[in-house]
């Protein structure tokens, strides 16, 4: 079997679109493949940055200003970085983590419409050269994520969130898809699991070892 360098894979979309559920069949995929990985998520990952987590979606600080939403979820970052993605990474493990920082762009960025630099250069002083090697965005249109995620539970405190603002966060992730097509692939979430799943598919056929 070709070895290849352990990568980084996260998830991103707007609320619903199904990336807890895909989650589960990326993982079998790399079983599959006998790939060595962990699964994370953000905000979130460690013992601090869930606690972060916390602050960030419930109820608590509901009224915080979009600056410290900004700068809490790059504190949540720098913890997970540190503590968990590049040990693993360092370690041969892939990590598969459940949004990253494609996710402050588009909310931070796109939703609250905080200055695209300041995200640029916390990014940077953050992340140093550490990016996602492939991100999969799950997109939908704003409504039938609402809809999904509507049939759950408990809104948090961004799901409280108007239609315009999720808008303006799709919109930010399928420019920031179109501007590194590399990296990012665009999977239409919009069909049933089995459509999607097999977009997915074919995405990690050019991915995995043979
Ligand atoms: N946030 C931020 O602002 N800035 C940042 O830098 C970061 C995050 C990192 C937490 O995210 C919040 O943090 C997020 C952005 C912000 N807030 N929002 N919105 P999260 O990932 O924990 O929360 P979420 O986006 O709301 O995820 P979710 O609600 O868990 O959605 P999902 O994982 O994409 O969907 P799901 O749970 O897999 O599916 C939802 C339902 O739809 C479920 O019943 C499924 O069975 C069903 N489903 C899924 N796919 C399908 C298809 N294809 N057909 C039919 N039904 C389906």
């Amino acid at each position: 079997m070709t070895q290849i360098k352990a990568q980084f894979i996260t998830l991103e979309g707007t609320e619903g679109v199904g990336k807890t559920s895909n989650l589960e069949y990326i993982k079998s995929l790399l079983d599959s493949a006998g790939i060595d990985y962990i699964v994370t998520r953000e905000p979130g990952g460690t013992p601090l940055s869930e606690a972060l987590r916390d602050m960030l979606l419930g109820s608590q600080f509901k009224g915080m200003s979009d600056d410290t939403e900004l700068l809490l979820m790059f504190a949540a970052r720098a913890e997970h970085v540190a503590k968990v993605i590049l040990p693993a990474l360092q370690q041969g493990q892939w990590v598969l983590c459940d949004r990253f920082t494609d996710a402050t762009y588009a909310y931070q960025g796109g939703g609250r419409q905080l200055d695209m630099q300041r995200i640029q250069i916390l990014e940077q002083w953050v992340l140093g050269d550490l990016r996602p090697d492939l991100t999969l965005l799950l997109d939908a249109p704003v409504e039938i994520g609402r809809e999904r995620a509507g049939k759950r539970s408990e809104p948090d405190r961004f799901e409280q969130e108007r239609d315009a603002f999720f808008n303006r966060v799709r919109d930010c992730y399928l420019q920031r898809a179109r501007n590194d097509s590399t990296r990012m692939k665009i999977i239409d979430a919009s069909g049933d699991l089995a459509s999607v799943q097999q977009q997915i598919k074919t995405v990690f056929k050019a991915l995995l070892p043979s």
